[in-house]
């Protein structure tokens, strides 16, 4: 019977052991029943509660276990209680924070306690500072080269003029005003049209006139001595397209170098033109007609140049001052000149020379060259006759 109820202690013992979870902890029994006649002092659970933190206690120690040594017929003891139930371990903290990898991969995932609940989420990593500065490309290299254009032709010769012939005879070159443009509206003149030096008097092609210095002009264009020119021509002075009518007085007065071109005398008056002071003076493309003496009248040291120009009906082309010697050079090329009563060129100074070159002539009185006393039709001293046609 004592061994009955020992045993029935013992499975209830077991019961209650069992009855505490291991992982709750359990107690362990120190003093156990006292067999005999029944256990007066029940033994009391276990107090030990676990220690370790992650881990429940350790599943109490079974009741008590010393058999009662007497065999009297005691009771059993008392059913002794199982141990308090032990705390379960404190929950284990989380793990460290991850600190965010370099490249701001999240950080690994910090693993709890042993048992108790796992740590934190790590934080991500901080940002991954930007990938290193890119390196500039390489230098592209320049495009190939481009050859130049073909080289330009040149453009097709031009239309121009016809090139004179240098030895044609006569006027070869196309002279302006050939006609007229009309009255000057000064006509006529009461004084002298004076070019400077350095000034060009454009006479536009008009005709000009004047009037008896009986009526206030300049002259009526007989013989007369002393009437006025109607240009005067300073040194450096040039005159261009114009046309004399009649009366034209004294005509034109050249003093010192000067240049005239496209004048046409259609009257001589009492002569056409004079050099007054040394001069070297060109008067090219014109024509002169209509005279009873000199067209050109020299009175001064002078080189004197007519060329592409038409001379009809006077006594004598160009004259030297009767009795002066300054000399004097004269120069007839490409001219045409006609019904001359005496000659082209006159003087009395045997050093002057003159020289009529590329031009025709017709009916001239005399001879075409009068030096003195002597008359020259060909080249003599200062006397050139050159590629000079009769008609
Ligand atoms: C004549 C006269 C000269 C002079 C000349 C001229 O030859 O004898 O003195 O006046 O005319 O310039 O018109
Ligand atoms: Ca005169
Ligand atoms: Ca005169």
């Amino acid at each position: 019977m004592a061994l009955q109820r020992w045993f029935v202690a013992g499975v209830l013992l077991q019961l209650a052991v069992f009855a505490c979870d291991g992982k709750d902890g359990a107690g362990e029994t120190t003093n156990p029943g006292l067999g005999g006649s029944g256990g007066v002092d029940p033994g009391t659970g276990g107090t030990t509660r676990a220690t370790s933190p992650n881990l429940g206690g350790t599943t109490g120690a079974a009741g008590g276990s010393t058999r009662a040594t007497t065999t009297s017929a005691g009771g059993g003891g008392d059913r002794g209680t199982g141990g308090a139930r032990a705390t379960g371990g404190a929950t284990g903290t989380g793990g460290a924070t991850a600190t965010g990898g370099r490249t701001g991969t999240g950080g690994a995932r910090a693993t709890g306690g042993t048992t108790a609940t796992g740590g934190r989420v790590g934080r991500g990593g901080a940002t991954g500072a930007g990938g290193a500065k890119a390196t500039g490309g390489s230098t592209a290299t320049g495009g190939v080269r481009g050859t130049g254009g073909a080289t330009g032709r040149g453009g097709a010769p031009g239309t121009g003029g016809t090139t004179a012939n240098p030895n044609a005879i006569g006027p070869n070159k196309t002279c302006g005003c050939l006609t007229s443009s009309g009255d000057y509206s000064g006509n006529p003149l009461t004084a002298t049209i004076v070019v400077n030096n350095g000034q060009t008097y454009d006479g536009g092609c008009k005709t000009y006139v004047t009037k008896s210095r009986a009526s206030g002009g300049l002259g009526d264009g007989s013989q007369e001595e002393g009437q006025q020119p109607l240009f005067r021509v300073n040194a450096g002075g040039k005159l261009v397209n114009v046309i004399i009518g009649a009366p034209a007085a004294d005509g034109v007065h050249f003093y010192g170098n000067a240049t005239a071109e496209n004048i046409h005398w259609l009257d001589i008056g009492e002569d056409a033109a004079t050099i007054k002071a040394d001069a070297t003076v060109t008067l090219d493309c014109g024509s002169a007609r209509n005279g009873a003496d000199k067209v050109f009248q020299v009175n001064a040291r002078a080189t004197w140049t007519v060329s592409n120009f038409t001379i009809k009906s006077a006594g004598k082309t160009m004259r030297e001052n009767g009795g002066s010697c300054y000399p004097v050079t004269a120069v007839f090329d490409h001219c045409d000149i006609s019904g001359m009563s005496e000659s082209i060129f006159r003087t009395d100074c045997a050093s002057s020379k003159v020289t009529i070159s590329n031009t025709r002539y017709s009916q001239i009185g005399d001879g075409l060259v009068i030096v003195g006393s002597s008359v020259y039709n060909s080249s003599s001293g200062n006397v050139t006759i050159t590629n000079v046609q009769k008609y």
